[in-house]
């Protein structure tokens, strides 16, 4: 009679299935080191303490499944159909039996919502006062942080000191997103008309270290392209990285554009000056008025063709990147491909003063905002006034090199998908309208010289 060894073949098979499962999981958890954008290496108390709210669930969790999976085999095994055994008695009811299914869950409830809710509390408080402040505002589909007590607004890089506690101010400008760097903390919602707040300690152990950041709420078509770098620096570091970033844009004095003679120091400058003239007269200022055709080049900027006081020459860009190029591990260097199609041409040199003329009176300054560049003060796009001293731009998507650059100001929407900036190159076709660029479009030339002015803005 082959009936009463099955079971047990069974349970051996699901002992050996389990071990089979269990091994390739246990082999990655030790080898979690080569995973970099891994929550189980967390880098702050805030990622911890949800590390160590893990740990317990995963632990009641064990618990509770192997006493539930063991009863399950004891019953399967003790009461199992045997030959000649009459049917089983028919029962409805038993008050303590549920009774007692719920009032152990219910036990069980208690252990794992306490500790979750009290790290909840402790880690969406605001922090205090002398902490370091970060309002993170998501746009679809980048990053906006800016720092209040520097003055700085910046995007898709973030800069934190090692060892100083940092509040969040989490929102948003459209829809939902979501806040997550899976070694420092986060996975918190931005929500419409509501402030969620986060605040972590990146460890005084650490090192300077570039992590990745992600959205992690789904928030339309580039939701995935939504992506920032954090460099966490010694706290020198960060000063001398603030204090440069809340500086006006300045770029070494162009060859072709010289910085204007200083002006005749009139007595009182007249609140409006006639289009076409500058406050210094000088001759490098005509060229602002010249490229303007339409639609690309700003018919507002045009209209108002007062030359705007740009800040030139000097230079305030701190030696060197702040964040050390070679710090960079490979997983913070995107490696996303350019879309098919899109090239450029090839050997062209950029000059950054002239490039500076054409940005001016472009459609770039209805949505971009260039402190130190009085024209520039869209908002609907990132803050560009340090964009050279970025590692990415598309919010981490593309390296922020000459070639993505350039190929980005040509045709943006074909570099990510459903980004609002609009294609702005000559004979390009928009992929969301299906039209093409043709009047105003930008020539590779103008856009190799915004490039150039871009890459000098350190
Ligand atoms: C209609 C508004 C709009 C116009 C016009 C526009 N941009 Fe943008 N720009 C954006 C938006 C929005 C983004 C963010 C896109 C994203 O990453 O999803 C962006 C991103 C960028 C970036 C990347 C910044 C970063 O840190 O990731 C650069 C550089 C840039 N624009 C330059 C330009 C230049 C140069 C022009 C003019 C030739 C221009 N833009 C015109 C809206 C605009
Ligand atoms: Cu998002």
């Amino acid at each position: 009679m082959p009936f009463p060894s099955r079971p047990r073949r069974q349970v051996a098979a699901a002992l050996a299935g389990a071990a089979v499962l269990a091994v390739p999981l246990l082999l990655a958890a030790c080898d979690v080191k080569s995973y970099p954008n891994s929550t189980f290496l967390p880098h702050s108390e805030f990622g911890k303490a949800i590390d160590d709210l893990w740990n317990l669930l995963l632990q009641l969790g064990t618990l509770v499944f192997v006493f539930v999976e063991g009863l399950l085999v004891y019953t399967i095994i003790k009461y199992r159909r045997r030959p000649g055994a009459a049917p089983p008695r028919h029962v409805h009811g038993n008050t303590t039996l549920e009774i007692l299914w719920t009032v152990i869950p219910a036990v069980i409830l208690v252990f794992i919502a306490v500790p979750t809710v009290k790290t909840i509390f402790k880690t969406e408080a605001r922090a205090s006062a002398d902490a370091l402040q970060v309002e993170v505002y998501g746009h679809q589909w980048w990053w906006e942080f800016r720092y209040p007590q520097y003055g700085v607004t910046t995007a898709n890089e973030l800069y934190l000191p090692i060892g100083r506690k940092v509040n969040f101010a989490l929102r948003t400008q459209d829809v939902l997103h979501s806040f997550w760097i899976p070694q420092l903390g986060g996975k918190r919602d931005l929500i419409s008309n509501h402030t969620n707040y986060l605040w972590f300690t990146p460890d005084s152990t650490m090192s300077t270290s570039a992590w990745n950041g992600t959205c992690n709420e789904y928030c339309g078509a580039s939701h995935a392209n939504m992506r920032f770098r954090v460099f966490v620096v010694p706290p020198a570091d960060f000063a001398r990285w603030a204090t440069h970033q809340a500086s006006p844009a300045v770029f070494p004095v162009s060859t072709v554009a010289p910085p204007p003679p200083p002006a005749p120091a009139p007595a009182a400058t007249p609140a409006r000056r006639p289009a076409g003239r500058t406050a210094s007269g000088a001759a490098d200022a005509q060229p602002l008025v010249r490229p303007v055709a339409n639609g690309a080049l700003g018919a507002q900027a045009a209209a108002d063709a007062d030359a705007p006081t740009i800040v030139q020459g000097g230079s305030q860009a701190p030696d060197g990147d702040v964040f050390p190029r070679d710090s960079l591990r490979p997983n913070n260097i995107p490696t996303t491909p350019t879309p098919d199609g899109l090239t450029f041409t090839p050997g062209l040199v950029g000059d950054a003063g002239r490039g500076q003329k054409i940005y001016s009176i472009s459609a770039c300054i209805g949505c971009h905002t260039i402190k130190g560049n009085p024209s520039s003060v869209g908002i609907t796009g990132p803050n560009l006034t340090h964009v050279g001293s970025r590692f990415t731009i598309a919010a981490g998507l593309y390296p922020n090199d000459t070639e993505h650059l350039r190929l980005w100001i040509k045709n943006a929407r074909e570099m990510k998908d459903g980004v609002l900036m609009l294609t702005l190159g000559l004979n390009q076709i928009d992929p969301q309208t299906g039209i093409k660029v043709t009047a105003g479009g930008l020539t590779d030339q103008q856009i190799a010289d915004i490039a150039a002015y871009l890459q000098a803005l350190k």
